[in-house]
């Protein structure tokens, strides 16, 4: 399988630019589409989508269902592991939010890890429609080996990345700032990758985080129409 090509990093930032006006009250539109095991049971690859990876327990689900105004529309748990499909969210005919399985939790069966490590590589690598990706990264720890892995993948693709520092409500004033401060030094040296304060908890950083999801979601895609 030819991985797909992205646009260059500077091509996709003037794209991600111009088109930063769009209105975040779509996302309040979400609705659950389908729940996939496999490849063949995606929704065709037209339109665009924005896509929730991270490691397990990390707050993926809660912070779909923060962004979208929705509190059930993503299934959360206090149990790791949770979301076990790829999970497809339609906000209009032509725009999607997906939810993908957490990484990094060892009780899950280590087939069902293989299985999701290859299913989700093969929709990084294949899925023409996607614009970018969230995640969601706890802000009292360090990202892991894994989160470091996708951010370097998605670096060396030219496929934007948007960090959540999630559960920040969890922080003092001091470290909130603190954290923030070092997950932006951590990723200066990566153009397409932004990061912000996030708590789906007590309402932090969830405005912030829909306006960029609808700019990314709208951001013009070079690798549609060229490859
Ligand atoms: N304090 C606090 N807890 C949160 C926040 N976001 C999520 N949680 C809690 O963290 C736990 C995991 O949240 P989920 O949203 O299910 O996490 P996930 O990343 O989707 O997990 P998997 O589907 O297992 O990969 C739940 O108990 C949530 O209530 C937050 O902003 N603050
Ligand atoms: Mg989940």
């Amino acid at each position: 399988m030819t991985p797909k090509s992205y646009a260059t990093p500077s091509d996709a930032q003037l794209y991600l630019v111009k088109s930063s006006s769009s209105d975040p009250s779509l996302l309040r539109q979400a609705c659950y589409t389908l729940s996939a095991h496999l490849p063949r049971d995606w929704p065709e690859d037209q339109g665009s989508e924005v896509a929730f990876a991270g490691r397990s327990n990390v707050g993926k689900s809660s912070a779909i269902n923060a962004i979208t105004g929705h509190s059930r529309l993503a299934r959360t748990s206090k149990t790791p592991g949770r979301t076990q499909q790829i999970i497809f969210f339609t906000l209009d005919e032509s725009r999607r939010l997906v939810d993908l399985p957490g990484y990094g939790y060892a009780k899950v069966p280590v087939a069902m890890q293989q299985h999701w490590e290859k299913t989700i590589r093969r929709y990084l690598e294949e899925r023409v429609c996607l614009r970018a990706l969230i995640l969601p990264v706890d802000s009292r720890r360090e990202p892991t080996e894994r989160d470091w892995q996708l951010l370097n993948w998605c670096a060396a693709h030219g496929l934007p990345v948007h960090v959540l520092l999630t559960k920040s409500d969890k922080l003092g004033r001091g470290k909130r700032t603190q954290a923030l401060r070092l997950a932006r030094q951590s990723l200066s040296d990566m153009p397409l990758t932004s990061v912000q304060l996030f708590s789906a908890l007590r309402d932090v950083g969830v405005e912030q985080a829909r306006h960029r999801i609808m700019a990314l979601l709208d951001s013009v895609d070079s690798v549609g129409s060229s490859s």
